[in-house]
């Protein structure tokens, strides 16, 4: 089997409720659609999304890293050779939602190749993942109020809370907020995305310790060395790194150097490959995980789905797996439905990513 042919296809696809966050506000979904074709006919499926304020790669970079590097230095080899395509791939640095959609596609293909879901090849854990959704920024009352519609709807229990604004006023209200509507049993956790310094992180801290958070999630920039391995340490909650560990390098970094204590785990930028190499880093050092979101759509939340309930570790806490729901449309031919506030894996081989032609056809941008 050889890889014959790779697409970057751009596309966009407008959200009803933009997410807006410390590190910027996306409107509408302008990713890269990913797809390996093999000579035996197999094609394999992945969603790019192109995140310039963490990572500095645009839907454009996407398509050019592709088209112009990687697409010919892998097209011809084996997919099942990953170890000689990833270290192809390294010769060029950064890159990371490229690489990573690269590798998710492939590995479709592996588990079409061998007529195995690709969530039994990495691990075979268990087959659903419970879903935390993702609240924007807003003003406390409507914040609640989405939390309990979704709740109520899909039957979700875990909400991380996107805070980092100024004064802190605001986000402590929020925090206050959503505790007092939602009750004790809900898991609520934040993510700054470098809003804050560390030292107002810190007091964030201080100022809810009564309310029960369980995570606080990149709250400076981990530039702040000094400042924020005071915080790591005084925390009581683990302080989780994300923007600031995209590969498995950068993981290490921060986790031994004390700028977090546990970490984000997100297909989107480590594809499955790196996502485990990650994974075996945290699970050696004894930190925790959470399977993060990339504002994902449809394709990119199976991908991480389907990673996550792979394996222990990452189906341990709630996956963020539910902001696709804020989208208008999306391209998954099967659409993902939350029971329970659950959402399960696909027993077919590959990741199950089938995408609707006329929708594709509809939303890409470069016909
Ligand atoms: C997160 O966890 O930071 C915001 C931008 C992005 O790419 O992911 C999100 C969520
Ligand atoms: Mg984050």
């Amino acid at each position: 089997m050889k890889s014959e042919r790779i697409e970057a296809i751009p596309y966009s696809i407008p959200y009803v409720k933009p997410l807006k966050f410390a590190s910027g506000e996306v409107a509408d979904a302008e990713h890269v659609l990913i797809r390996v074709h093999t000579d035996d006919g197999l094609v394999g499926t992945a969603d790019a999304p192109p995140r310039p304020f963490t990572y500095g790669e645009t839907q454009e970079s996407i398509i050019a890293v592709i088209n112009k590097i990687f697409a010919p230095a892998i097209t011809g080899l084996d997919p099942l050779e990953r170890g000689k395509i990833h270290h192809i791939l390294n010769r060029t640095i950064h890159n990371q939602v490229a690489k990573g959609a690269l590798d998710i596609a492939l590995w479709d293909i592996v588990g079409k190749a061998t007529a195995t879901p690709v969530h039994r090849l990495l691990g075979g854990f268990t087959d659903s993942m419970e879903v935390s959704h993702m609240l924007g920024f807003k003003p406390a009352q409507q914040l609640l109020e989405e939390a309990l519609s979704f709740r109520e709807t899909y039957g979700i229990n875990t909400f991380k809370l996107k805070v980092g604004r100024r004064p802190l006023a605001l986000d402590i209200e929020a925090c206050r907020v959503l505790r007092a509507g939602l009750g004790q049993d809900t898991e609520l956790y934040l993510d700054a995305n470098r809003g804050w310094t560390a030292n107002e992180a810190l007091e964030v801290l201080r100022r809810t310790s009564d309310l029960g958070l369980s995570l606080l999630e990149e709250p400076c920039d981990a530039k702040e060395v000094v400042s924020r391995r005071r915080l790591v340490q005084k925390s009581p909650i683990p302080v989780v790194g994300d923007e600031s560990v995209p590969t498995a390098g950068d993981a290490s970094r921060e986790l031994l150097s004390g700028g977090c204590d546990a970490i984000s785990i997100k297909t989107a930028r480590s594809g499955f490959t790196e996502a485990q190499q990650i994974l075996g880093l945290c699970i050696g050092l004894g930190v925790d995980v959470v399977m993060g979101n990339q504002i994902d759509t449809q394709i990119g939340t199976l991908a991480t789905v389907t990673f996550g309930a792979a394996h222990e570790a990452t189906s341990r806490r709630a996956g963020e797996l539910s902001n696709y729901l804020d989208m208008a449309d999306d391209l998954l031919a099967e659409p993902i439905s939350i029971q329970n506030g659950r959402i399960a894996v696909r027993d077919v081989p590959g990741v199950g990513a089938d995408v609707d032609a006329d929708k594709l056809g509809r939303y890409r941008q470069d016909r």
